[in-house]
């Protein structure tokens, strides 16, 4: 793990920074809440991005039972991840943690940040329709491919508070959603094409892998 800043934790659903208050005749500042200071600052760390063959890549993700002080810094740490990547999505596997979270940001360069957090995401419906888009995976890099997947899907989630929510997601917010979804069920967007390509790629990896095995 690579440490790149110290934060407080804020700026999202979820704050958790500490609250104050002032007693009238005390013109002191007081901490309402027994938790110390020290408490609220955590590191914020840029995780590694696992790359194919990584085995743990094909791991089926487990559901989030309790929004914990872990799961939000899982997300701070997966959002510092996929900017600096960058990326425009990524789960929680991509970064070793086996947990059902998924990070995404589809704003554009010139728009303001869009950062949104998917918790235990399910597709509860999927379009007939389809639609081929060029995608790419920070798991595969630099290898980009046309997948067809359906053009329009309706997911339920949970937000950062654990709050239950259902959308319905077109053009590259469905796609993407399906891409972040298949890794929480341990599929990768090569798996979507010939078997010809799914194989070249592989093996372009695993080759790669053991050159970079063996000059260590
Ligand atoms: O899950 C991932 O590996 C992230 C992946 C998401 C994705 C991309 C395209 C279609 C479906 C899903 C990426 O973000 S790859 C990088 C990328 O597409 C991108 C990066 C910077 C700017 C714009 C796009
Ligand atoms: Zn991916």
């Amino acid at each position: 793990m690579r440490t790149k800043d110290e934060l407080q934790i804020n700026g999202m659903a979820g704050n958790i920074r500490g609250r104050l208050w002032r007693c009238p005749d005390q013109p002191r500042v007081v901490r309402i809440d027994r938790v110390p200071a020290t408490a609220y600052i955590a590191t914020m760390a840029l995780r590694d991005i696992l790359i194919l063959p990584d085995k743990r890549l094909r791991q089926v993700s487990d559901p989030v039972k309790k929004i914990d002080l872990g799961v939000r810094k899982l997300v701070e740490d997966m959002f510092e991840t996929m900017y600096d990547a960058p990326g425009i999505g990524l789960a929680a596997i991509q970064v070793g943690t086996p947990k059902r979270v998924i990070t995404m940001d589809l704003a554009k360069k010139e728009e303001p940040r869009n950062p949104q957090v998917f918790i235990n995401p399910e597709i509860v419906w999927s379009s007939q329709e389809k639609a081929t888009y060029e995608e790419g995976c920070l798991s595969i890099p630099e290898y980009f491919d046309d997948v067809e997947r359906p053009v329009q899907v309706r997911v339920k989630y949970l937000d950062l508070e654990g709050k239950p929510h259902e959308l319905v997601a077109n053009g590259l917010f469905a796609t993407c959603l399906q891409h972040e979804i298949d890794h929480l069920n341990g599929v990768l967007f090569v798996d979507h094409l010939s078997k010809l390509k799914r194989d070249r790629v592989l093996k372009k990896f695993s080759k790669a892998a053991k050159r970079a095995a063996a000059a260590v």
